[in-house]
């Protein structure tokens, strides 16, 4: 899943792509690459940044999601239903929430009417006061719990069982260590029994392990998203397809082999 933020402010590529003719050539890139997945986003999501209107945010997203979904499958990233609604209707298939529905209440009802697919992301609080909620006995533990109970509340707003994945939610009201740990024991996210997704790309946490810039953590997010493919991530978001294509390509065959008698 290539990453295409249409913001001025996003943390690791931000302003690179903030008008749309830039967007989209970076997303038909992303394609060219081999992303089976292109995600588009309108409001940066950092920790402490400041929320965009849903008319700026759709007005950012939905010409960028109209022209790439002419070419392969587009998610929209956003927690706006009202966003969520303009985007689906402009092509795309996927909804990527990274605060599972407790944004904005109507946002799994229009997944559902749309028969779209939903990435359900772990979130406690809001992009701006998140990194207070970052307290937790058992994070894992808890992040599974709190994910479940989102799960459950797309599925009585309709959305289908086949059409559900998660995501815990790497540096959404979490610490490096968080981060580590739920890396180290995603297979327990695997009792939800959806397909995962990780978000590792370029994060704070890999520039702490490796004191990397944003733009040098490639070989650090190939650490992290091989790990995560061995404890089960399905999906793994990415800045650079190219480079880390390849290390999910070795990180999977070698999780295939232990699975072959
Ligand atoms: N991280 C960011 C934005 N969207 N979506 C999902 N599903 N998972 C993530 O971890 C995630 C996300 C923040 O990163 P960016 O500012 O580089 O896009």
């Amino acid at each position: 899943m290539g990453v295409v933020n249409v913001t001025p402010d996003s943390f690791s590529d931000g302003g690179a792509c903030f008008d749309e003719v830039s967007a989209v050539a970076r997303g038909r890139r992303l394609f060219a690459e081999g992303a089976d997945l292109v995600d588009v986003g309108g409001e940066s999501t950092r920790p402490g940044a400041e929320p965009v209107s849903a008319s700026e945010e759709a007005a950012r997203v939905v010409p960028v999601v109209r022209a790439l979904a002419e070419l392969g499958a587009v998610s929209i990233d956003t927690y706006k239903a009202e966003v969520a609604a303009l985007a689906l209707a402009a092509g795309a298939e996927v909804v990527n929430d990274i605060s599972g529905g407790t944004l904005d209440p109507a946002l799994f009802g229009v997944v559902a009417q749309h028969g779209a697919a939903v990435i359900i992301g772990h979130l406690r609080g809001t992009p701006k006061d998140m990194q207070a909620h970052a307290r937790y006995d058992d994070v894992v533990r808890e992040v599974v719990a709190e994910l479940r109970l989102r799960v459950a509340a797309a599925l009585a707003a309709g959305v289908a069982r086949g059409r559900i994945l998660v995501d815990p939610g790497l540096g959404f009201a979490k610490t490096a260590e968080h981060n580590l740990e739920l890396l180290a024991r995603l297979g327990e996210l695997g009792a939800l029994g959806f397909p995962i997704v990780v978000g590792a790309s370029r994060k704070a946490f890999v520039g702490k392990l490796t004191g990397r810039e944003t733009a040098a953590r490639e070989w650090g997010t190939a650490g992290a998203n091989a790990a995560a493919v061995l404890h089960g991530a399905n999906v793994l978001r990415v800045h650079d397809v190219l480079a880390q294509r390849d290390a999910i390509a070795v990180a999977d065959a070698i999780g295939r082999a232990a699975c072959t008698p």
